[in-house]
C-alpha cells in the first residue's frame, strides 16, 4: 500500500537517456547520488546550536554529466514534476565572480554550490538532474540537490576539503542563492548518512556526530506526506530563526543551547510572549532529543514514540507554530492505531510531511486508518536509513 519510488539504478538510467537525447547522443562519463533525509526527532534545533535526530532516506537526487573543455555550462532536469523550463545554459564567470540567483529557481542551488566549490576554477559540464526526493515536502530535495551536486563536481575536479566542509559549503550555496538562513542538518545528513543507523548531530561549531543503529525489523519508519507544500523561502522560517537569536541575546547566551529553562523562566518578563514561546520550544526540544538518542540506543520505543508527540505538540499551536491543520491530522490519526509508538511533523513545517514510528505488523491498518481519516490524498513511504552521497559506477 506504501508508495513505491524508483531505485538509484533506475533513476541514472533515466538521466542517461535524457543525457543522450539532449547532447547530441553523447554517454555521460559520471554519476553520483545523495539522498533527502526524515528527522526523527529535534526540529528548528540546528540554527540554535543543538542536537538534531536525522537519518538519510533511499529517496535519492541522482546527477549525470560530463565535462567540457570550455566555461559552457548546461543543466538539464529530467524530474517530470519540475513545471519550470527544463533546460539551463550559463558561461562560468573567468575572474570567479558569483553566478547570480535568477530564473529557474532549483538551478540557483547548483549556482550556490558551484560559487561556493573549494577547488575553484571548474571546467564548464553538461548535466542531467533526476530525483526521486519529493519537491517541496520538508524531505530536503534542496540540500539533495546540493550535495549531490557537490558530489558532481568532486568527480570533475578534486576539492582538498574533508565531508563537514562539503556540507558547509552547500549550506551555503542555499543561504546565498536560495535565500534560506537554514541550518546544518539537511546537508550534514545527506554527506555523512549512514545506512542502518541515525546520526545524532551535535550542531554546535564541532558539529560531532554519532550513529545510533536503527534496522530492527520488528520496526517500521513510514514517511505520510501531506501533499500540502510549504515554502521555507517565505518569512516563517527566518523569523523563527530571528525569535531565537533574539531570546539568546536577551538571556545574555550566545545561542538557545547554553540556556536553560530556569535561565527563560527567570527572564520571562524582560521578552515578548512569542519570543518566550519559542525559545521554551528551542530548549525543551534540544533536551528531548537527547532523551530520545538515548532511548533509541536502548531500543525503548515507547518512550522514543512519547518524545516524538510531544515534540509535535510543541511545534503545533502550542510554542512554535509551525504545524498546520493536515499535519495535525496526519499524526491524530496515526496515533490512534494500536501498534504505533510515536508520530509527527517533520522538517521546517507549514505542510510537507510527517514520520511516525510503529512496529512492523501495524504497518497496513496504519496506512488504512491515516488514509480513512485524512482530510487530502497521502502519499506513504516505508523507509530505512542509508548511506550519504556517493559516486555511482556507470556500468
Ligand atoms: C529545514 C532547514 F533546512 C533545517 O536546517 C532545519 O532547521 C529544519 O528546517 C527544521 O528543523 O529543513
Amino acid at each position: 500500500m506504501a508508495c513505491s519510488y524508483p531505485s538509484v539504478s533506475e533513476l541514472v538510467t533515466d538521466a542517461r537517456s535524457v543525457y543522450r537525447q539532449v547532447f547530441e547522443n553523447e554517454a555521460p562519463l559520471v554519476a553520483v547520488c545523495a539522498p533527502g533525509r526524515v528527522n526523527l526527532i529535534g526540529e528548528h534545533t540546528d540554527y540554535n546550536q543543538g542536537f538534531v535526530l536525522p537519518m538519510a532516506l533511499p529517496l535519492v537526487t541522482v546527477v549525470v554529466g560530463s565535462k567540457t573543455s570550455d566555461r559552457e555550462v548546461s543543466l538539464v532536469t529530467a524530474n517530470k514534476d519540475v513545471d519550470e523550463p527544463v533546460r539551463v545554459d550559463f558561461t562560468l564567470p573567468s575572474d570567479g565572480s558569483p553566478l547570480p540567483p535568477g530564473s529557474p529557481s532549483w538551478a540557483n542551488y547548483v549556482k550556490g554550490v558551484i560559487q561556493h566549490y573549494r577547488a575553484p576554477p571548474l571546467p564548464g559540464f553538461r548535466a542531467v538532474i533526476a530525483s526521486s526526493v519529493p519537491l517541496g515536502g520538508g524531505l530536503s530535495s534542496s540540500a539533495s540537490l546540493e550535495v549531490a551536486f557537490y558530489t558532481f563536481l568532486q568527480q570533475l575536479k578534486p576539492d582538498d576539503g574533508d565531508d563537514v566542509s562539503k556540507a558547509l559549503s552547500c549550506q551555503k550555496a542555499e543561504h546565498t542563492h536560495a535565500g534560506v538562513p537554514c541550518g546544518i542538518m539537511d546537508q550534514f545528513v545527506s554527506v555523512l548518512g549512514k545506512e542502518g543507523h541515525a546520526l545524532l548531530i551535535d550542531c554546535r561549531w564541532s558539529l560531532e556526530a554519532t550513529s545510533i543503529p536503527l534496522a530492527d525489523p520488528h520496526l517500521v519508519i513510514l514517511i505520510t506526506n501531506s501533499n500540502v507544500k510549504h515554502a521555507l523561502t517565505g518569512s516563517e522560517y527566518p523569523t523563527r530563526r530571528r525569535q531565537c537569536e533574539e531570546a539568546a541575546s536577551i538571556l545574555g547566551k550566545d545561542s538557545l543551547r547554553d540556556a536553560t529553562m530556569k535561565d527563560l523562566e527567570e527572564a520571562k518578563n524582560k521578552m515578548e510572549d512569542v519570543t518566550y514561546q519559542r525559545a521554551r520550544h528551542v530548549i525543551q526540544e534540544i533536551e528531548r532529543t537527547a532523551q530520545a538518542a538515548e532511548s533509541l540506543k536502548k531500543g525503548d520505543y515507547v518512550k522514543f514514540g512519547k518524545l516524538m508527540v510531544e515534540s509535535h505538540n510543541s511545534l503545533r499551536y502550542d510554542l512554535y507554530e509551525v504545524s498546520c491543520k493536515e499535519l495535525d491530522e496526519l499524526v491524530s490519526a496515526a496515533m490512534e492505531v494500536d501498534g504505533v509508538y510515536g508520530s509527527r511533523m517533520t522538517g521546517g513545517g507549514f505542510g510537507g510531511c510527517t514520520v511516525t514510528l510503529l512496529q512492523a505488523s501495524a504497518i497496513n491498518k496504519t496506512i488504512q486508518h491515516i488514509k480513512e481519516q485524512y482530510s487530502g490524498t497521502p502519499t506513504f513511504y516505508v523507509t530505512t536509513p542509508t548511506q550519504g552521497a556517493r559516486p555511482l559506477s556507470m556500468s
